[in-house]
């Protein structure tokens, strides 16, 4: 499958890991809905370069370009040949780089739209998408495309903090604290179908983990982890 998708430039390339155009892994880069389409990849890799929706610590909207660059470094040779599966996952998957959602600055609104958008692209070619952020607030946009063709999904959420709270510190609606909120007014999630895996910390507080149990969520906190 790997040779006959990705071509000459499958395994064995000889370009050093500075050269080029770093897409995700070096995997061809799909520019439009309609070559999505034509090519039916298994795997999408869509960058959501955004970071209007968080408190603290702007930046990750540089997060999909710093991921991609980072990617390329088991290249020359190559190989992606998995020690401990023994699989090559591109000689099973044909995969591909579907590139950025084209945000608006300073519009998580509309930004998050965009996003909803470009993944139901992928899952309406029965494709997996893969999302690189970003911060938390772009799960909200993108479980909304899964709740547009699932009635029913499950979630596992791996984090510090539950994610779960009405709406930000300052009341926006969108916040990156409150995507799982806004997830369970989607409906598509019955709280059986969560769990979340590590949070730790001080945040939040015991009223907001009363409100997870009455949905009947599941947590393991870093200590039942370690
Ligand atoms: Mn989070």
């Amino acid at each position: 499958m790997g040779m006959e998708f990705y071509g000459d430039s499958y395994k064995g390339n000889d370009e050093p890991i500075f050269v080029g155009i770093p897409t995700f892994l070096k995997l061809p880069w799909l520019r439009s809905n309609a070559e999505l389409k034509k090519v039916k990849p298994d795997v999408a890799i869509i960058g959501e370069p955004f970071d209007f929706g968080t408190t603290i610590r702007p930046g990750a909207r540089y997060g999909p370009r710093a991921i991609r660059a980072a990617s390329t470094v088991p290249s020359p040779p190559y190989e992606h040949f998995n020690i401990e599966t023994g699989v090559d996952p591109f000689g099973v998957f044909r995969t591909v780089d579907y590139g950025d959602v084209v945000v608006s600055p300073g519009d998580v609104v509309e930004s998050h739209r965009r996003m909803t958008d470009k993944v139901k692209e992928v899952l309406d070619i029965d494709g997996i998408p893969v999302m690189l952020g970003g911060d938390h607030s772009i799960t909200f946009a993108n479980v909304r495309a899964f709740a547009k063709k699932y009635k029913n999904i499950g979630m596992i959420h791996i984090d510090t903090h539950a994610d779960c709270a009405p709406q930000g510190l300052c009341g926006f609606k969108y916040d990156h604290g409150a995507h799982i909120r806004r997830i369970m007014e989607l409906g598509c999630l019955k709280g059986k179908n969560y769990t979340l895996i590590g949070p730790r910390g001080y945040w939040p507080g015991p009223d907001l983990y009363k409100w997870m149990a009455d949905q009947d969520f599941q947590w393991f906190t870093m200590l039942d982890v370690e």
